[in-house]
């Protein structure tokens, strides 16, 4: 049995500085031109914000081979019993997994890998404390799930498949753990009912993009530019700081995945 909270009290992170080639990463639509300096602003403050909620942040280099690394969380899964190594669904990323394995080998934890024979990645995996909820998707297989529920299960893990929309890239484009009942998602995917017995809060529509918050220590990571979802967030007493995503958002990738988020023994 975990302890309550384990799913977003964290001691450190790990990011991936955007390369030139980021302006090749994957997207689902053109939603404009890619700006390789704002970017690294954006994730600069993005880091800065982590910080301020209390992580010790480590920045990996660009690695230029793979347009998408900036979007690290996609990599691996990281829990306080070690990390496993993920194998992302797109062709283009699925040697990436393998730096993060390098560079995640350094904090002492135990290493497991999901091995070759499916497909996840870590933007469909939703840790809350009771149980972990893996989004099947266009990246994620159940080959995968089967994989990844194996090692998770030897580590004590509820683990529970469900369904990513259609048109939505990874299950938590579409949402994030607030605390360790309650979760924010679009009105589409709570619809799904998925989510029983969670409290869920719904982000208002045409904000579809802020469900990809995060819960760091006492902080609420939000997305800048969506004011009623903010509101919703503050009117529950949660302490908010918006963080600007513009250029991550081009891309299809919002505020979880530009981290691996962990906690190590004091
Ligand atoms: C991709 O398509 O893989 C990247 N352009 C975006 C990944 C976003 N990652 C995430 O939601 N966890």
């Amino acid at each position: 049995m975990q302890r309550e909270g384990f799913s977003y009290r964290f001691t450190d992170a790990v990011v991936r500085r955007p390369g030139r080639s980021v302006v090749n990463g994957l997207r689902t639509a053109e939603r404009g031109r890619l700006d390789v300096g704002l970017f690294r602003t954006e994730h600069s403050a993005y880091v800065n914000t982590l910080e301020r909620a209390g992580l010790k942040v480590t920045v990996l280099p660009p690695l230029e081979a793979f347009p998408d690394s900036v979007f690290i969380e996609d990599t691996a899964l990281c829990l306080p019993e070690g990390v496993v190594i993920l194998r992302p669904g797109a062709p283009s990323r699925t040697d990436e997994a393998q730096a993060t394995a390098t560079a995640l080998s350094s904090f002492e934890n135990e290493l497991q890998s999901i091995g070759t024979e499916g497909y996840v990645d870590g933007g469909d995996i939703l840790v809350t404390d009771p149980v972990i909820l893996v989004g099947l998707s266009h990246r994620t297989d159940r080959a995968g799930f089967d994989a990844l529920k194996n090692v998770l299960s030897n580590w004590g893990y509820s683990v529970r498949a469900v369904h990513t929309p259609e048109n939505v890239l990874h299950f938590k484009s579409d949402c994030s753990m607030l605390d360790s009942e309650t979760i924010l998602a679009t009105s589409r995917l709570s619809e799904a009912e998925c989510f029983a017995p969670f409290r869920v809060l719904t982000v208002p529509p045409g904000e579809e993009a802020a469900a990809n918050s995060i819960r760091v220590n006492d902080t609420v990571l939000v997305p800048a530019g969506f004011p009623a979802t903010t509101d919703l967030i503050a009117r529950e007493n949660y302490k908010v700081k918006l963080v600007p995503a513009s250029q991550a958002a081009l891309l299809d990738g919002g505020l979880s995945c530009l981290s691996l988020r962990f906690a190590l023994d004091a």
